[in-house]
């Protein structure tokens, strides 16, 4: 093919070129006006011709390139002033939006907010206080005696041995001594928290868990007031069909104690395998606050009675959604979370 065919054959194929987007106005540019385009080759060919032809042959290259110039600058405009940005690109109004997820409420949290509610109407307020406790506050004023096994290094993490020792609380309890030591009944707290216990971790046990702690001071408070309280707490948290029961227990803090049993929510009291065909579960203890505690933390026992309880939430959850292992509450699975989302 001689150099004019070549230059023809170029501006033909120039010619034919459709640009309708960004891409295809790309691919133009390198073809005609890149570092290696097309014209540039027949510029290279100008050496093969006569020198008398060459000043016609190089007007006719110097048109052909002018001319792929203005094609470029006149596409550039119509695929830029294009909204649609050409089109292979064109929005489409018809497609579906994006899923926006959602998070959702952690179990434990559901049921905390859910006790904090219930007690909030019947005139509790909610306290809280440090994880990292003193002796005092976790052990001494809670009538623990000096050699008793909570105190042992199985039982608790403790930190920073020696003058001023320092444990991770194992019941939230210390924040209702801080509570006492700070203000005068009547008082009515309840204090949720994570505490820490230095077992083994299995699908029964864990290290750290969550509690609610109640307490109640004022003049006159008695077992009865107790007994009733716990009666309302139970069926607004499993229905109006929920019975209790209390039998006598030991605690430290508290005289007399007892533990407090629930119809089982799953059988009605008739027996089931989570029952253990008892017809009864255990919430949670409870008790008499010891004079003794009253008076460490600096409210006359003389003048005021009060009444204490606690409870496990992971226990209660486990209860309301059937939760087999208690691992789940602190392995972040999404398959676990994304149960609760419909909760609240
Ligand atoms: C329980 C059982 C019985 C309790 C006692 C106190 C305090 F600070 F008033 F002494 N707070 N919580 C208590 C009593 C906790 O948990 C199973």
């Amino acid at each position: 093919m001689g150099l004019k065919e070549k230059i023809e054959s170029i501006r033909s194929e120039m010619n034919a070129f459709k640009v309708a987007s960004a891409e295809e106005l790309e691919t133009f540019r390198i073809r005609f006006l890149g570092s290696k385009n097309v014209i540039k080759d027949l510029y290279r060919e100008m050496k093969e011709v006569p020198k008398e032809m060459r000043k016609d042959f190089g007007q006719l290259i110097n048109a052909l390139k002018n001319e792929s110039e203005e094609a470029f600058t006149s596409f550039k405009n119509q695929v830029g002033s294009d909204q649609s940005g050409g089109a292979s690109e064109k929005i489409d109004l018809s497609r579906p939006g994006e899923e926006f997820p959602l998070g959702s409420r952690h179990p434990l949290s559901l049921v905390r907010n859910e006790i904090i509610e219930i007690f909030s109407r019947i005139g509790f307020n909610v306290s809280e206080g440090p994880e990292i406790e003193d002796d005092w506050h976790n052990f001494s004023a809670l009538n623990f005696p000096p050699e008793h096994p909570a105190r042992d290094m199985q039982d608790t993490f403790f930190i920073e041995k020696g003058e001023n020792e320092m444990a991770l609380r194992t019941h939230t309890s210390s924040v209702q001594v801080r509570v006492m030591e700070n203000s005068q009944p009547p008082i009515r707290t309840i204090s949720p928290g994570r505490v820490y216990r230095n077992e083994a971790i299995s699908a029964r046990a864990h290290c750290f868990f969550h509690q609610v702690e109640g307490l109640y001071i004022d003049k006159d408070v008695s077992f009865a007031d107790l007994k009733q309280t716990l009666q309302y707490f139970a069926q607004e948290l499993f229905g109006k069909k929920a019975k209790i029961r209390l039998r006598p227990s030991y605690f430290p803090f508290t005289e007399p104690s007892a533990e407090v049993d629930v119809s089982c929510t799953l059988c009605n009291g008739k027996g089931c395998n989570v029952c253990k065909y008892t017809g009864w579960l255990e919430i949670l203890g409870c008790g008499m606050v010891d004079p003794a505690v009253l008076k460490s933390s600096g409210i006359d026992p003389h003048t005021y009675s009060g009444f204490a309880f606690g409870m496990g939430i992971e226990r209660i959850a486990q209860l309301k959604y059937r939760v087999g292992d208690l691992r789940l509450y602190s392995e972040n699975d999404i398959r676990f979370l994304d149960q609760f989302k419909s909760a609240y």
